[in-house]
């Protein structure tokens, strides 16, 4: 007779209300004792709840972002039968506690605890390797010290040892950047395909110790920039950027632009040239759907996508973050320009939330207040394109067998090159600037 139990949240110490950041089990799925079912995380620590079963999970009660308490159910499983007729371990046993910040963790202890949180693991005492290059789909050695200081959990750890994954070099899309069993398959799929960069590896930048020339001050990089230097990094070597660039004739939109600006202000809106770049961009995104797009994991399928969620890029002190107009297709010029300023302000202020961030499918990056002629933007992979957008200017232009005074603005847009050809590029380019000088469309 099926014997089902509920897997309880055993003692966690003096938290209450955790937050569940990975589920690493599905209903259906068969587990052996001590199998990683969740990962909890308080502010001090990660730990993942081991099965205290073996069997099969007939049905999960907790979910990714869900809190949970000591007691509260996890999961009902269907105990396997030679496991049921031995007697289980009692649950709860009160062992450990999550108590140290992740730094300070100590190596989980090799006993039998069935039914406790397992912490994340320290580092473990070695002497680093000599860093040597790996040879195409070979993985690049685990560096001990990046490998300890890697956001995820202890099962995630044990599963990236297994495979000799290097933690360090993996990007997290867990929350706040916790890196994921998926992430680390990824990884590997990546490096074993060859796309960790030239051959699997990339030579790697020489150690200088620059106190030797002179007074040196060191400084931890910004929150923001730790996050996002991997992303852009992961899209410089993975993605074939080729940049395409044009100009644009606005004269005749900075005209419109001046005369909206007391409407737009009466709606508490600052009307800059961003809000028609956005409008823009839809209208050739929507003639072009290849721009709109994103290549599948397989490498061999394009998803299209049927919305039109714009990023634009946001200079902060902490950094560059890229929050996103959503259904820009939907809303009109002074809508636009509000949502710009009240994301802009909420970037600074630093209170974007992940989903303010979320769900783009092209990025605009906008030097124009600053300055400068023409830039290479990086795309916001995986997205497929992004449009760099420099300082307008007044330009002689040769029109009619006349030189007249024109308004210029630079744009480079950066593509894909396995998605995106040379040529798609410059229609798509010049179909853009053929919107802002005609301002099709563009106007309500
Ligand atoms: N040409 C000339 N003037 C421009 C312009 C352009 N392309 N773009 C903006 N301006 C003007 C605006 O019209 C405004 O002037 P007025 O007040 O006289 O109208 C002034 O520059 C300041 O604009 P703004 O910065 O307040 O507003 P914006 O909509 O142009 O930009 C934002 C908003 C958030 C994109 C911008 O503030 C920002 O952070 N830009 C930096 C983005 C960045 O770092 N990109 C690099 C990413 S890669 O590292």
């Amino acid at each position: 007779m099926a014997n089902t139990k509920e897997i309880k949240v055993p003692d966690i110490g003096d938290f209450e209300s955790v937050d569940v950041i990975e589920v690493m089990v599905s209903e259906g799925d068969k587990v052996e004792k001590e199998t990683a079912l969740i990962t909890l995380e308080t502010d001090k620590a990660a730990m993942d709840v081991p099965s205290p079963y073996a069997g099969t999970i007939k049905s999960l009660k907790v979910s990714t972002d869900d809190k949970v308490s000591q007691g509260d159910v996890i999961a009902i499983i269907e105990e396997a039968e030679e496991a049921a007729a031995e007697a289980p371990e009692e649950e709860g046993k009160e062992e450990q506690k999550a108590e140290k910040s992740a730094e300070e963790e100590k190596p989980e202890p090799k006993k039998e605890d069935t039914g406790q949180p397992k912490q994340q693991e320290a580092p473990a005492k070695q002497k680093p390797a000599p860093r040597r290059a790996p040879s195409p789909g070979e993985l690049p050695p685990i560096d001990e010290k990046t490998f300890g200081q890697a956001h995820a959990g202890p099962s995630v750890r044990k599963f990236a040892r297994e495979l000799g994954v290097d933690l360090g070099r993996v990007e997290g899309s867990g929350r706040k950047n916790r890196i994921t069993h998926e992430d680390v398959k990824d990884f590997v799929k990546r490096m074993l395909q060859g796309g960790g960069g030239a051959g699997g590896a990339l030579p790697s930048i020489p150690t200088v110790d620059f106190a030797r020339f002179g007074e040196v001050e060191r400084k931890p990089l910004s929150r923001i920039k730790k996050i996002s230097g991997p992303r852009v990094h992961a899209s410089w070597v993975n993605l074939p950027h080729v940049t395409q660039h044009d100009d644009a004739d606005i004269t005749a939109m900075e005209s419109v632009r001046k005369a909206l600006k007391p409407e737009a202000e009466a709606h508490g809106a600052k009307l800059t040239p961003l809000a028609f770049l956005i409008k823009a961009c839809v209208a050739a995104l929507k003639e072009y759907p290849d721009f709109n797009s994103s290549l599948d994991s397989d490498g061999e399928t394009l998803i299209y996508k049927k919305y039109f969620h714009i990023g634009f890029a946001v200079d902060t002190d902490g950094g560059l973050v890229v929050p996103v107009i959503r259904n820009a297709d939907q809303k009109n010029l002074i809508e636009i320009a509000a949502e710009l300023g009240e994301l802009s302000d909420k970037a600074r202020k630093g209170k974007l939330t992940a989903n303010d961030m979320q769900g783009g499918c092209f990025s605009i990056s906008s030097l124009g207040s600053i300055g400068g002629t023409y830039f290479t933007p990086i795309i916001n992979a995986p997205e497929v394109a992004i449009l760099g957008v420099s300082r307008s200017s007044v330009k002689p232009v040769f029109q009619d067998g006349q030189f007249v005074p024109r308004t210029i603005l630079p744009l480079s847009l950066s593509y894909d090159h396995r998605v995106i050809d040379g040529a798609s590029a410059a229609r798509f380019t010049r179909f853009l600037a053929e919107t802002l000088e005609t301002m099709k469309g563009l106007i309500f």
